[in-house]
């Protein structure tokens, strides 16, 4: 009989060291990556792609109950409609400044699509809003399997083991990290009488996080409660963030910046040369529109303006209406 890791739900092999799912012995319960990176805080890339997860969600019954997290930080509903019954939950309230109210959030997404059943804003970190999730899930879930499904590193792994922690006897855990692809295929694990099924999530194309060092990712990955920064903006310059990304404005305007409090921004004006000769992009903003910087940041402009943006790597860069 196949034996899968406990941690990520890939098949465990003693064959081939340099494929997943190796181990010793195969008496062992989590494979050789989910223990490196457990103790050791080792992160290994996979050889699997984005179509490899693609094929795993593709088994999920179109009628089971979906909870899709999305991580406040990375709002994409791209898949939702995939599925008939869906519980939306925004993971990672921690990370935003306190005074952004839930109902906010809520709204933001009943703006974006009518196609759930519940939405929730939770802080796995914090036990936020945990026991209402559970009875949400409880209500809709009547004895059918659930799926947790979302993108890489929306926290389904973790909110599942704080789940196990707060409503089971078990003491088992799957493996997280902050590393996009920690788990690498579907895990059972039944948490009181609820069948919960853990999944890998995807990685987007435009994530800034495809580009960057397994060092980087940490670096960028806001970790605790974020300090906006405010600029009031007179006339022309520039602002460069983190030497990656560069925002030529051209008039005055009020804007906030979201993103890991570790990294800096510079203030400079329009004839520093500084990622000038990168790739760009520039946006018309109507008043009261985000930038979003994939997986980097995002920025909350008030008044409408033309901004020029550059890149240092390829990214996805887009406007939203203002999340906060
Ligand atoms: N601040 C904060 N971080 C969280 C929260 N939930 C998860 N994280 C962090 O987000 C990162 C990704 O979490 P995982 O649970 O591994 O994400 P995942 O969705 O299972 O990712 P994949 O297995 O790659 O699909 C880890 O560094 C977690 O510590 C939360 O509520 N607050
Ligand atoms: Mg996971």
């Amino acid at each position: 009989m196949i034996k899968k890791c406990l941690g990520c739900g890939v098949n465990l092999q003693n064959n081939d060291k340099n494929k997943e799912g190796y181990i010793n012995s195969l008496t062992q319960d989590i494979c050789e990556r989910c223990f490196k990176l457990r103790h050791y805080s080792h992160f290994e890339q996979t050889t699997f792609t984005n179509d490899d997860y693609q094929k795993i969600l593709d088994t999920i019954p179109k009628d089971s109950l979906v909870v899709y997290l999305v991580s406040v930080l990375n709002i994409n509903l791209e898949y939702i409609d995939k599925f008939d019954n869906v519980i939306i939950v925004l993971t990672k309230k921690d990370l935003l400044p306190k005074s952004v109210k839930d109902y906010k959030l809520i709204n933001y997404i009943t703006n974006m699509t009518n196609h759930y059943l519940e939405i929730e804003v939770i802080s796995s970190l914090k036990n936020y809003n945990l026991d209402s999730l559970l009875s949400k899930i409880k209500e809709h879930s009547c004895g059918k399997e659930i799926y947790f499904v979302g993108m890489t590193n929306s926290g389904k792994s973790t909110l599942i083991n704080k789940m196990i922690k707060n409503y089971s006897e078990k003491t088992i855990e799957v493996t997280t990290s902050i590393y996009p692809s920690t788990t690498l295929d579907k895990i059972k694990i039944d948490i009181s009488d609820l069948k919960i099924i853990d999944t890998p999530g995807l990685l987007s194309t435009g994530s800034i996080l495809n580009n960057l060092s397994v060092k980087d990712i940490k670096r960028i990955t806001p970790n605790k409660e974020i300090k906006p920064r405010s600029y009031q903006l007179k006339g022309q310059g520039s602002l460069i963030i983190d030497n990656m990304i560069r925002i030529d404005y051209y008039e005055d305007n009020n804007i906030t910046i979201y993103l890991a409090n570790n990294l800096q921004i510079v203030k400079s004006s329009l004839n520093n040369s500084k990622l000038k000769d990168c790739k760009n992009i520039d946006f018309d903003l109507s008043a009261r529109q985000d930038i979003v910087v994939e997986d980097l940041c995002f920025i909350k402009f008030t008044k409408s303006c033309r901004i020029s943006m550059y890149y240092l790597y390829p990214v996805n860069i887009y406007q939203r209406n203002n999340l906060i």
